[in-house]
């Protein structure tokens, strides 16, 4: 882990080194969900309270950015506050953008790809978060496959997340994970949440009981040095969840104004949140903002839980 530490391009916040360096749990963030993902000043709210769940539950939390070309594990509040401020101006920075981003001494938002990245450097071992990216509707077309799932497929941090949008291709993107050898687990539940609904018709791969059930699994994976990452599909809370033939409805019409305006690459993703949050007057933001909650709560026990395998 020192070799990584001493990475001139890492920088780790006092608080979470020591705490990684005593076993101490430590749940990793992401950004571009503030900077894209949430209009201000709600994202920079969500985002401390986020932090703040976390610390409840007795874990440190690593909210991960570029800054100024490093990646930075465990930014301030002051840096929260600027990186959701700046909203859409923070370039969206994903695997293929690190290498840029960093050389030239840029800021980026991190999304799933690059927080996973920046929190194996560190040594963190679970990060929450909303959504991740998949595979597109359409993509049999326009190839429109997120690098989240390559980088679960090879990046060992086990993601807690409520499972993808219907934005995308729930089925091809439970293939693609299954190709890429990526374990999808349930969160006590059988079947793959839709981030705004607890139903997809899908099923997961194996339904996890409790934090220990996630953290013995997780732990095995990485005892025997098998590659990449794990999801665990956290269902929103039931008292949150929207209704299914409402949110459909409107995320088609988000996809076909993005089709109409001819909105291409990683542009899409953002833009699809941001119009479905206008289309629903703000409804789905709220759902947003509690689904992330409660994964930031589930997170942190199976970080504790790790640090009591390991
Ligand atoms: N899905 C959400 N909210 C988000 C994202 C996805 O419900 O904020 C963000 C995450 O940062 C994710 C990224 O990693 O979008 C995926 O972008 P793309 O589809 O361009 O790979
Ligand atoms: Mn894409």
């Amino acid at each position: 882990m020192n070799s990584t530490l001493n990475n001139a391009y890492l920088s780790v916040s006092p608080e979470v080194q020591q705490a990684l360096s005593e076993n101490r749990p430590v749940v990793a963030l992401e950004s571009t969900i503030i900077s894209h993902g949430m209009p201000y000043p709600k994202n920079v709210e969500t985002a401390l309270n986020v932090e703040r769940i976390i610390r409840e539950h007795g874990a440190v939390p690593a909210t991960i950015a570029v800054i100024q070309g490093k990646i930075t594990v465990g930014l301030t509040k002051d840096q929260i506050e600027y990186l959701g401020k700046k909203g859409l101006d923070v370039p969206k920075a994903s695997r293929r953008d690190l290498p840029v981003l960093l050389s030239r001494g840029m800021d980026g938002a991190t999304t799933v790809t690059t927080t996973m990245i920046g929190a194996a450097m560190a040594g963190i071992r679970v990060f929450a978060t909303g959504g991740i990216g998949g595979v597109h509707r359409g993509a049999e077309v326009t190839m429109d496959i997120s690098a989240d799932l390559e980088e679960l497929a090879q990046t060992p941090v086990m993601v807690v997340c409520a499972g993808c949008k219907s934005i995308l291709d729930i089925g091809l993107t439970l293939e693609y994970l299954e190709t890429k050898g990526v374990p999808v687990l349930g969160y006590q539940t059988e079947e793959m949440p839709a981030f705004y609904t607890t139903h997809s018709g899908f099923k997961v791969d194996y339904k996890i009981e409790d934090p220990e059930d996630a953290a013995r699994t997780f732990a095995a994976k990485l005892a025997c040095g098998l590659k990449g990452g794990m999801l665990l599909a956290n269902p929103i809370p039931p008292q949150y969840a929207m209704d299914l033939d409402y949110i459909n409805s409107n995320i088609d019409a988000a996809l076909k104004e993005c089709n109409e305006l001819g909105i291409r690459g990683k542009k899409i993703t953002p833009f699809l949140l941001d119009k479905i949050q206008k289309l629903t007057g703000g409804k789905s933001l709220e759902a947003n903002i509690q689904l992330v909650y409660n994964n930031a709560a589930v997170g942190a026990e199976v970080a504790k839980a790790l640090c009591r395998e390991a």
